[in-house]
Parts: C-alpha cells; sequence; structure tokens
C-alpha cells in the first residue's frame, strides 16, 4: 500500500521539501533571481507570496516561506516567455491537444492577443484597440446582464476594489469568484452561526489553544506554513484532532525544514488521535463527539457545557440537543465509519481543554452538505464557548491568497445593501440591485445563452470548474471571451466567437505607475491587511498591472458615463485606497495603516462575542444527518490536490507525501474495494459519473490501493473534473460538490489510448 504507516515513513516537510524548493527555483530562475525573490517573500516591503492565504508571524525567519510558495514564485518569475512568435506557431486547436501543464510550462504571456471570429489564432493587438473591442462588445449587448466577470482569488485589494466598481457603473452584480467554489459554504455557515462569514482567530491565538480539531484539510501540501504552528502549538503540549478519510503524512508526523534538531528527531508527531471518517461523514463524526460530551455533563452536570456562555449568548440549544439526543450512535458510526470509543476519545480532549480551535479546508466545504458541516463545526464550539475569546474560535484556512480581500472589497454577486449604498455615496451612481450570477449560476446562464460575454480577471475558470464537457460549451456559445492572466492556460483556448488576452504584472514584479511604484495589499486568512511589493523586472515591457487593465477596460467600456477618474487613481495607488477606506468599513485611513509594519487587523464582532445575526446571538442550528445512498458497484469520490500543483496549474507528476511519482491519472482505491470490484493495483480503468440521468465518463485512470475507508475513492483535481455534474452542489452555499462525486470504476474499454491530458 502506498500509504506512509506512522513511524517508519520519513515524516513530511523536513530537508526533501527545502531541497525541492530550491532546485526548483534554481531551473526556472538561475541562481541569482531565485536568492533575490525568495529573500523578499513575505518579508515587510516585499511580496506577500502569492501560494496560499495563511498569515505571516509577527517575528519573520529569514526564510518565511515553504517549498509550495518557492514553487509558486519561480513559477512566476521563469525566463520562458509566451509572446506574438509563440501564437503564430501554433493554432489555438492545435494548442487544446496540450496537457495542462504543457501548456503552463510555456512561460509568461508579454503581449496583448486578439483572435479574431472565425479564425483560429491569436494576433498581436494594441492595447487601446483591444479595449476599445471589449467596449464595443459589451456595449453592444442588450443588457448588461448578459456579461459575466469572473475573479480568482490572487488579485489585489486596489484591483479588486476597482473591478467591482467597474461591473457595478456598468450595470451588473454579475460578478462570480473562486470563493464560490471554494469556502462558500464556510462564508454561509459561519454568517448564520456568528454573525460573520469568516473565521475569529488570529495567528496568535495558535500559541494559546489547548486543542486544535483538522477537519478536511492537507496544510502539508496546502498551507505548509500552518505546519510551524501546529507544531509549535504540539511541542507546548496542545492536543490535536484530525478528521479526514486519509491518513496525510503532515497530519501524522512533520518534520521543520529550517529545524536541524527536527531533522536529527525524525519529526514531530503532529495528531494525537486520527478520526479516519468516511468521505461526507463530517456531519455524523462531530456529532458524535457532541453526544460523547453531552454523556460527560450528564456525569458531571455543570461542568462539561459552558452553560453561561449558552444562557447569555446563544439561541437554539434546546432544538440542538434534541437532535443530538436524537441521532442514535449506529447511524453515527454507520454514517461516519468511525466507532462510538474514538469519539469519546475525542470529546474527552475537547472537553479537558479550555480554548480550542477549530480549522478546516475544502473536505468540508465541496459537499451538497458543505454549509451544514460548517453549521456543525459552529455548534461545537458553541458548546464550550470556544469562541470570542483568546486561543478559541473557528478558522476557515484560505486558499488563494487574497480570496477573502476580494470578498471584503465587494467582489461578490450578492452584495450587502451597505455596500451598495457606500458605493453609491463615494461615487454618485446608483449600483444595481439584483443579485448576480455565482459560479454555476454563469455555467448555465452561458450555456443557455442568456449570458455572451465572459471577463476573467485571473484564474483558468474552464479547468476550475465542474462539468468539464458542459462548461466548455457553455465558454464557447459566447461572443467573446477576455482573460487577463499571467500565464497560458486552457481557458485561453476554449473560447468564445471572439477572445482576447491581456497579460499583466504577476505580484513579484515592479509595478510602476505615472506618480511612481505603486504596492498593492491584500487581507489574509485571519483578516491582516498588508502591503504586497514586487522587485523584479516584469516580464516584458508591455504588461500592465490588473489595477491599470481594469481602469482601461471601465474607460473604453463606460465611455464619459463614469463618475469615476480613472487615471488619476491608476497614476496613484494611494487614491484608490482613499476610496476604499470611505467604502469599506474597518478601513479608515488604510493608507497610514497599512504602511505599518504587518499592516492592520480589521474589526470582529464576533471576536467580542457581538453576534450580528438578527437574533444578536450566536446560532445553533439543526442538520440531519446527509445521506449519501450507494448502490451496489457505487464509490464515493473526492478530487484533491497532489503535492505538486497549485490548483489548475500543475507544477510535477509527483505526489510525494502520498508516495505516488510520475502520474496525476490515479484513482486511490481501498484495497478491500479492488479486490471486490475485481480489479489490480495497476489496472487501468474508467471512472463515469451518473447524475441527474447524464453519464459522465473520464478514461484510462491507474489503480492505486490506498488506505482510505470503503467505498471512498480519490482523484487529483483537475483531472477527473469533467465527472463533477454542474448541478450536484450545496443548496444553500452552491459550491459544487467536488468531493463527494458517485462514480463506478470499470476496466478501461481502450487501454492505453490515452486521452490528453
Ligand atoms: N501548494 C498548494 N497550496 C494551495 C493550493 C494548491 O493547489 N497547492 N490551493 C489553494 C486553495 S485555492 C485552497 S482552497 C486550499 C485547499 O486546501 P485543502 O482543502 O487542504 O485542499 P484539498 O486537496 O482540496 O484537500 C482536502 C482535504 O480534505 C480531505 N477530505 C476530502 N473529503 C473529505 C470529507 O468528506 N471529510 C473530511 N473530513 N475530509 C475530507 C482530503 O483527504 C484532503 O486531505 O489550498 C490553497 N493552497
Ligand atoms: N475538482 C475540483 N475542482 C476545484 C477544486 C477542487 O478541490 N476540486 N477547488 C476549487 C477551488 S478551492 C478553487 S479556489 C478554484 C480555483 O480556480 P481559479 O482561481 O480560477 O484557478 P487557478 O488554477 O488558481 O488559476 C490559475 C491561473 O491564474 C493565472 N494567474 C496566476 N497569477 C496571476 C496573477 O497574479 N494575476 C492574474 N490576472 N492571473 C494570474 C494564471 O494564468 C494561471 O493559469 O478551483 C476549484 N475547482
Ligand atoms: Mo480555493
Amino acid at each position: 500500500m502506498n500509504e506512509p504507516r506512522d513511524r517508519r515513513a520519513p515524516p513530511a516537510g523536513g530537508l526533501g521539501s527545502a531541497l525541492s524548493a530550491l532546485r526548483r527555483s534554481r531551473r526556472e530562475l538561475g541562481v541569482t533571481r531565485a536568492v533575490k525573490v525568495l529573500s523578499w517573500l513575505n518579508q515587510e516591503g516585499g511580496p506577500d507570496c502569492p501560494g496560499c492565504a495563511w498569515p505571516d508571524p509577527a517575528e519573520r525567519s529569514p526564510a518565511e516561506f515553504c517549498e509550495n510558495g518557492a514553487k509558486a514564485v519561480a513559477h512566476e518569475a521563469t525566463r520562458r516567455r509566451v509572446g506574438p512568435e509563440f501564437f503564430a506557431r501554433h493554432t489555438v486547436s492545435e494548442l487544446l491537444e496540450r496537457s495542462d501543464h504543457w501548456l503552463e510550462q510555456q512561460g509568461r504571456l508579454t503581449h496583448p492577443v486578439a483572435k479574431p471570429k472565425g479564425s483560429d489564432r491569436y494576433e498581436a493587438i494594441s492595447w487601446d484597440a483591444a479595449f476599445a473591442r471589449i467596449g464595443e462588445v459589451l456595449r453592444g449587448l442588450d443588457s448588461p446582464d448578459q456579461a459575466i466577470f469572473y475573479t480568482s482569488g490572487r488579485t489585489s485589494n486596489e484591483a479588486a476594489f476597482l473591478y467591482q466598481l467597474f461591473v457595478r457603473q456598468f450595470g451588473t452584480n454579475n460578478l462570480p469568484d473562486c470563493s464560490n467554489m471554494c469556502h462558500e459554504s464556510s462564508s454561509t455557515a459561519l454568517a448564520e452561526a456568528i454573525g460573520v462569514g469568516k473565521g475569529t482567530v488570529g495567528l496568535a491565538d495558535f500559541e494559546r489553544s489547548d486543542a486544535i480539531f483538522v477537519l478536511g484539510q492537507n496544510p502539508g501540501t496546502n498551507h505548509p506554513r500552518m505546519m510551524s504552528a501546529l507544531r509549535a502549538a504540539k511541542k507546548r503540549g496542545c492536543r490535536i484532532v484530525s478528521i479526514n478519510p486519509l491518513r496525510e503524512r503532515a497530519l501524522v508526523r512533520f518534520s521543520h525544514p529550517q529545524s536541524p534538531g527536527d531533522l536529527l528527531r525524525g519529526g514531530t508527531e503532529i495528531t494525537d488521535l486520527f478520526l479516519q471518517v468516511r468521505i461526507g461523514g463530517d456531519v455524523a463524526a462531530l456529532r458524535g463527539i457532541e453526544k460523547a460530551l453531552f454523556a460527560l455533563e450528564g456525569r458531571s452536570p455543570g461542568r462539561v457545557l459552558d452553560w453561561h456562555f449558552i444562557r447569555e449568548h446563544t439561541r437554539g440549544f434546546d432544538a440542538f440537543r434534541a437532535e443530538v439526543e436524537r441521532t442514535s450512535w449506529g447511524e453515527i458510526e454507520e454514517a461516519s465509519g468511525v466507532s462510538k470509543r474514538a469519539y469519546e476519545a475525542a470529546a474527552a480532549i475537547y472537553a479537558a481543554a479550555e480554548r480550542v480551535i477549530a480549522c478546516w479546508a475544502m473536505g468540508l466545504t465541496q459537499h451538497r452538505h458543505g454549509v451544514a458541516n460548517v453549521r456543525e463545526v459552529a455548534n461545537l464550539l458553541l458548546l464550550r464557548g470556544n469562541i470570542g475569546r483568546p486561543g478559541a474560535g473557528p478558522c476557515p484556512v484560505r486558499g488563494h491568497s487574497n480570496v477573502q480581500g476580494d470578498r471584503t472589497m465587494g467582489i461578490c454577486e450578492r452584495p450587502k445593501p451597505e455596500f451598495l449604498d457606500a458605493l453609491a455615496r463615494e461615487f454618485y451612481m446608483v449600483p444595481p440591485q439584483k443579485p448576480g450570477f455565482d459560479t454555476v449560476a454563469a455555467i448555465e446562464a452561458m450555456h443557455a445563452g442568456r449570458a455572451r460575454a465572459f471577463v476573467s480577471l485571473g484564474g483558468n475558470f474552464a479547468v476550475a470548474t465542474p462539468d468539464s464537457a458542459f462548461t466548455h460549451a457553455a465558454l464557447r456559445r459566447c461572443q467573446l471571451t477576455v482573460q487577463i492572466s499571467t500565464k497560458l492556460n486552457r481557458s485561453h483556448l476554449v473560447t468564445g466567437d471572439e477572445a482576447i488576452l491581456l497579460p499583466c504584472l504577476g505580484r513579484t514584479e515592479r509595478d510602476v505607475q505615472a506618480n511612481g511604484p505603486q504596492f498593492v495589499t491584500v487581507e489574509d486568512s485571519m483578516s491582516v491587511v498588508h502591503r504586497s511589493r514586487g522587485g523584479l523586472e516584469p516580464a516584458s515591457p508591455q504588461l500592465r498591472s490588473e489595477p491599470a487593465i481594469v481602469a482601461g477596460m471601465a474607460r473604453a467600456v463606460l465611455g464619459s458615463g463614469t463618475s469615476v477618474p480613472w487615471e488619476e487613481l491608476v497614476a496613484n495607488y494611494d487614491r484608490i485606497r482613499d476610496r476604499i477606506a470611505k467604502v469599506v468599513p474597518g478601513f479608515e485611513n488604510m493608507n497610514r495603516r497599512v504602511r505599518r509594519p504587518g499592516g492592520f487587523v480589521l474589526p470582529s464582532a464576533a471576536r467580542q462575542r457581538r453576534f450580528e445575526t438578527p437574533s444578536g446571538k450566536a446560532e445553533f442550528s439543526v442538520n440531519a444527518l446527509p445521506q449519501t445512498e450507494l448502490a451496489r458497484g457505487e464509490l464515493l469520490m473526492m478530487t484533491i490536490r497532489s503535492h505538486d500543483q497549485f490548483n489548475t496549474t500543475i507544477y510535477g507528476f509527483d505526489d510525494r507525501y502520498r508516495g505516488v511519482s510520475g502520474d496525476r491519472r490515479v484513482v486511490f482505491l481501498n484495497p478491500d474495494d479492488v479486490e471486490q470490484l475485481g480489479l489490480a493495483a495497476g489496472q487501468r480503468v474508467d471512472l463515469s459519473s451518473h447524475f441527474g440521468g447524464t453519464a459522465r465518463v473520464v478514461r484510462d485512470f491507474r489503480v492505486v490501493p490506498f488506505d482510505l475507508p470503503r467505498r471512498c475513492a480519490a482523484t487529483y483535481f483537475p483531472e477527473a473534473n469533467a465527472l463533477v455534474p454542474v448541478d450536484s452542489y450545496d443548496a444553500g452555499s452552491r459550491t459544487p460538490a467536488f468531493k463527494s462525486v458517485v462514480i463506478r470504476v470499470a476496466p478501461a474499454a481502450a487501454p492505453g489510448g490515452r486521452a490528453p491530458a
């Protein structure tokens, strides 16, 4: 089996990750550039690491980055280029045959290019001509609601603020973003439960907590700097409980790449108790812990639950308790695959801890019951008042480095009325009130011809979204698709009749505008707003910054009908921040405060135990155990990230911690299921999903027996996105169920005849 066994397997992290980071950056950048950019990363005055949204500690080490952060910057700072000559050599149809990995490896986009209607080739175009054409098409639509403006979470606060302003002056709230596929379930559930859709803990809380629960998250790969916080917590005696269908290696044992002691000792044990739940079993698992907790309270009445907190600060406790009582141990064990005894152990850890943090990521959010998962986390925390005091609280760990900031800046298809009012006052405008399309609605609208133009500020919409065939058909029905990007990807090739690519500066690059050098700002996962400034020479003199590109589009689309001095704002980003300060609560005096070392923390009422829910109290919720009926031969599949990718950007074909190398078209299965299905390790198989009467198939995957619960399967995102039905999502957050896809596995129809990856 590939699964490393706790003690014998080498720990995650360690020398391997340090070496891998250095090797890769040297190869892509050369030694001098690599040292330069890596030593700046996450330092005061340097670029914010585009790798993830984990915050920077107050005391930074000289190397405040991880292996995967190093991959991300090396990838952006590469010396390879994709210019007009490249497109002269390759038609769009030809490029479509290439793998996602190959496309991104070609280097940085250097010039604006356009693909006219009927043509199969991109050609150079001037910035002015590109903007003018976008203006013509968007103004020519029957209604502004026929245009869609997507955002990926790497966009800075300044660019995001201008973008939503432009889109709302144009007249629509069609602002879907990657959050719709990511932590939307967290935002939805937390807003219901505690009145704010964000976490309440800061990095300092990790230094004070007595227990940390990590659910549905693989921080060793996706938030490696979180491992330093977990390791430090563990070393001072904090207990760690992990809930995951996979015994992710870094959660078991981790060695800090910069600690010689760790390297010698073979790492630090991280998890005290591992609950290996079934995929989708988290409501049941959390219910198990809660049920065991009520039993403890029954034995020592008044001593286990925080009755004072429950009485003073919450609502809905009685109904919640009744639901816990109603749920039987049999149901809990059946739905989660974990025993009552394990839940009693988890409850004992929880009850013994004065302060508890719960962290989670996509393993909880990307389900048909993603919101219920997160609500149940909130229930568990509320039982002992683990919110709004030091060392305790909910901690959704965000993905993209500024995904949280983009939302704060108004990138949202359902803006709050107060936000629109503030825009109206500051810019003398009448913002559109009608809710816009989220990601799923955007795909459906394009597919149905209700939307005809698609603009994307970063990201890789064609690949990151569910139901690849359906989504591609949707994009192809557009009249115009526009992509603002750093690197070539499939979204540039799956186009509308006409397509325009606008190349932008990356985070690591110098941004000089009319009034001189500029910096941008981002908000991390813990609501800290801070600066990010690049220092490298831009990949091409033609590149423009994201704020400048948004302003250029706005000028061309809105013409004289705009109250915004776009050029003036872009000449000096302090002016954009002055406007943000007037519109967005918590950003008062932004320009002064963001220049302080470490930036500033946004205020949070929930942190002070003020719950801005309609009732003014934190809300317990009642969540039925989700039922996923699997017919004979069916399995529940999650799509996950390997150690060698950033979302749709594939760096390589290895997944070091899971012991897989050289292949991403793999399906992980429990060895007993492999046998029962009559398959063998290494066999080539096709995977299919049958949802809502539609069959979806991906071909030629390799079977890898793995330590995961029975009837569970795992594949990599995005190779298996074609199996994820566009209409299978959480009803509340509308997050696609990327982690609960019902599939069947069958021997490959045409072994060896591989489709392009
Ligand atoms: N290097 C690197 N860093 C990244 C990214 C990247 O691609 N590469 N992506 C960034 C982004 S946008 C995001 S959102 C984050 C994603 O960070 P993660 O959420 O850690 O990423 P996933 O690989 O989707 O991992 C999901 C984890 O959830 C578990 N899981 C799946 N289903 C279930 C379930 O039903 N219950 C439970 N309890 N667990 C489950 C899986 O086994 C896996 O460990 O990382 C960010 N950081
Ligand atoms: N099956 C499955 N699907 C998933 C997920 C899953 O777990 N399983 N996870 C979902 C999640 S959590 C997320 S967040 C989405 C991610 O969805 P997206 O954010 O849309 O996708 P990314 O792969 O992060 O985008 C990569 C592209 O961004 C561009 N880029 C990189 N840096 C910059 C920059 O500085 N500026 C600009 N303008 N462009 C830049 C590059 O051209 C690169 O090709 O995918 C979702 N899709
Ligand atoms: Mo994400």
